[in-house]
């Protein structure tokens, strides 16, 4: 069955996926979501999106948007009531990001499966990682948000992947020298458009009833 909204492929747990939705709900833009499982991809999307990735959002013209800040940026410029694309801070915004999906993506990962990176210690992994979030404790010391007084593009695109930061090992990261970003992480988890885009979908599968997101 399709609807008439855009259609979102989504896996619940993977970081990119949760700030589209995260970028979709702070937009206020309600799609049909389609949660997949990463080990038994369904047919329509890999025809969609042969690199098989989440998440991945279909158009109503049937285009594809296959990068997660694509979609963020595609929701924000339909409608942005919570003005998240402050122009003011859009560069250093995207700078951020790229800081967080290229090297702190790269620790976080090797932090978090150390025992596939043996080249060094899960203790000098976090440490390369938490060169980051000194950066992102400065930004929170002067404000609430890394960018402001409110919230930015860069808090949403962020906060998944400091949220898998922690969750290592929570004990450790609770108690890192970086208050004020444990504090910003917390309300994140507390707050209510993140509760919303951690919904559980049951899996997609080819002829389920539509599924509107936020429901
Ligand atoms: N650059 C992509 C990265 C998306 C990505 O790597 N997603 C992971 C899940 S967290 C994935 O779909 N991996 C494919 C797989 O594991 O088969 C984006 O920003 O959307």
């Amino acid at each position: 069955m399709t609807s008439l909204l855009p259609c979102l492929y989504s896996f619940r747990r993977c970081p990119y996926a949760m700030r589209a939705r995260l970028g979709l709900l702070f937009a206020e833009l309600p799609i049909e979501i389609r949660e997949i499982v990463l080990k038994n991809k369904p047919a329509q999307l890999l025809s969609i999106s042969p690199k098989g990735t989440v998440p991945v959002l279909q158009l109503v013209d049937d285009e594809v948007i296959e990068e997660s800040l694509e979609i963020i940026m595609w929701a924000l410029k339909c409608q942005d009531p919570q003005g998240l694309l402050d122009i003011e801070v859009l560069h250093q915004a995207t700078v951020l990001i790229e800081q967080n999906d290229n090297d702190f993506k790269h620790w976080l990962n090797c932090y978090k499966y150390a025992d596939r990176h043996p080249e060094m210690t899960q203790i000098e992994y976090r440490q390369q990682g938490e060169a980051f979030l000194h950066v992102l404790e400065a930004l929170l010391t002067k404000t609430p948000f890394l960018l402001g007084n409110s919230v930015s593009l860069a808090d949403i695109c962020i906060m998944p992947f400091i949220r898998q930061f922690a969750h290592v090992d929570k004990n450790i990261f609770n108690n890192l020298p970086y208050p004020n970003l444990q504090a910003w992480l917390q309300n994140w988890l507390e707050h209510p458009l993140f509760l919303e885009a951690m919904t559980k979908f049951t899996p997609w599968q080819d002829g389920d009833e539509v599924v509107i997101f936020p429901s």
